[in-house]
């Protein structure tokens, strides 16, 4: 392979920094979008970012830029990036890897004098996950115009809290950061991630070259009831929503029973109230997370899960709102050359790969030429404490990420 073109020590470093930022002792992080963890991981980049000169900006709901400027200033830039928020536990490469990837492109570009004709812009997307507040990729989505700001703002996480009062908090521990509007446009976008499957794991291969993102529908579906005693409530009398839900669950998920397994159906969280042992439920809200790689599939799959919870015959009352609604997307092609290309020249083994993860660069491919660079992780397991990359495959990557940026950031 040709010679390294990143400073390894310095990644290693900083991934070793980033995992102290809500660190469970079990190997694995707690860092959620907007909690006082990731914004300490946020401004742990933001300090070495004003150390090195770099401009850092902040748009409305909460995505950092922090840019290296180009010859040509006010053209597009060219823009890398992914999230610092984690699952609630989540692993120490979901995100992360993509961000610091990105910065030590930024870092290389800056140590070798690089003038790039274009700026170069690496992205913090704010709530990727979307762990804490509904929907997941959130901050991309609200940039790309696919959601709104105002319903962004206005979500709320467990504890009720808003995210617009979460992000003004937060704000104000990030040090002094431009802001900029929404949606600046972008020349082009590239994302490194692990996969967070086993497919480049067992066909030994260190580069996933993504053809694009499968879709994705996300619904919130509240079952509201009655609260009754446990013990003189005959069941004939109930409005038990727990065990309404259970049946329309049970229902839903016979739809998406598909032979080929291809159907990617989840039930995250589901919260009973009042949650006495001896009252009967009144309120359960769950969520669902359906995604498929074809669109009219999804789309049919999407109707058949609004029918069944609108006519679901039960003496309580159903209603399933719609979170997200994202297409499958593919990515550029000449993206995807330009990966393979300089892959092909650093003598590294790489394959095609669809992603089943959703990434901010599904939105971003809405808008411009996008592309994403894949490394294996252990067993595929992600969403885990037990996610782990080797740190051989993260260099690889990011040195990748690097080559293809200084080929891309010199185009007028
Ligand atoms: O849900 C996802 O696919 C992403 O990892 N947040
Ligand atoms: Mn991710
Ligand atoms: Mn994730």
């Amino acid at each position: 392979m040709a010679s390294s073109t990143i400073n390894r020590d310095r990644l290693l470093k900083r991934h070793a920094l980033m995992a102290t930022f809500g660190d469970t002792g079990r190997g694995g992080v707690i860092r959620p979008a907007l909690s006082a963890e990731e914004t300490q991981a946020r401004r742990a980049i933001l300090d070495i970012a004003r150390e090195r000169g770099f401009a850092c900006s902040v748009d409305p709901i909460g995505n950092l830029f922090i840019r290296r400027s180009g010859i040509k200033n006010h053209s597009a830039p060219l823009r890398i990036g992914s999230h610092l928020d984690s699952q609630i536990p989540g692993g120490n490469y979901d995100g992360v890897y993509g961000v610091l990837a990105a910065f030590e492109v930024l870092e290389t570009l800056a140590d070798q004098s690089v003038s790039s004709i274009r700026p170069v812009e690496v992205v913090i997307w704010n709530n990727e996950e979307g762990a804490r507040f509904a929907p997941t990729t959130m901050g991309s989505a609200v940039h790309a115009g696919a959601l709104s700001l105002a319903d962004a703002l206005n979500s709320r996480d467990g504890e009720d809290l808003r995210l617009e009062d979460e992000l003004a908090r937060r704000l104000n521990d990030l040090g002094s950061l431009t802001q900029i509007p929404l949606g600046t446009e972008s020349f082009g976008y590239i994302e490194a991630h692990i996969e967070q499957g086993p497919l480049l794991e067992s066909a030994d291969t260190p580069i996933g070259v993504v053809t694009g993102i499968q879709g994705i529908i996300q619904f919130n579906v509240t079952v509201i009831g009655e609260e009754a005693h446990a013990g003189t409530t005959p069941r004939s009398r109930r409005k038990d929503a727990l065990a309404a839900a259970l049946a329309l669950i049970d229902e839903i998920r016979t739809l998406t029973n598909d032979t080929e397994d291809e159907i990617r159906f989840t039930i995250g969280r589901l919260t009973v109230a009042p949650g006495a042992p001896n009252t009967v439920p009144s309120k359960v809200v769950f969520t669902i997370d359906l995604r498929h790689p074809d669109e009219e599939r999804l789309g049919s799959l999407h109707v058949r899960i609004s029918e069944s919870c609108k006519n679901f015959v039960s003496p309580c009352e159903i209603t399933a709102v719609t979170t997200l609604n994202s297409p499958p997307v593919k990515f550029d092609c000449n993206v995807m050359a330009a990966i393979e290309k300089h892959a092909d020249q650093s003598g590294i083994k790489h394959m095609k790969i669809a992603s089943g993860a959703t990434h901010d660069a599904k939105f971003m491919a809405g808008l411009c030429p996008t592309g994403m660079i894949f490394i294996p992780c252990r067993d595929g397991i992600s969403h885990n404490e037990r996610e782990w990359a080797e740190f051989e495959h993260m260099a690889c990557g990011a040195d990748l990420l690097m080559r293809v940026v200084k080929q891309l950031c010199m185009s007028d």
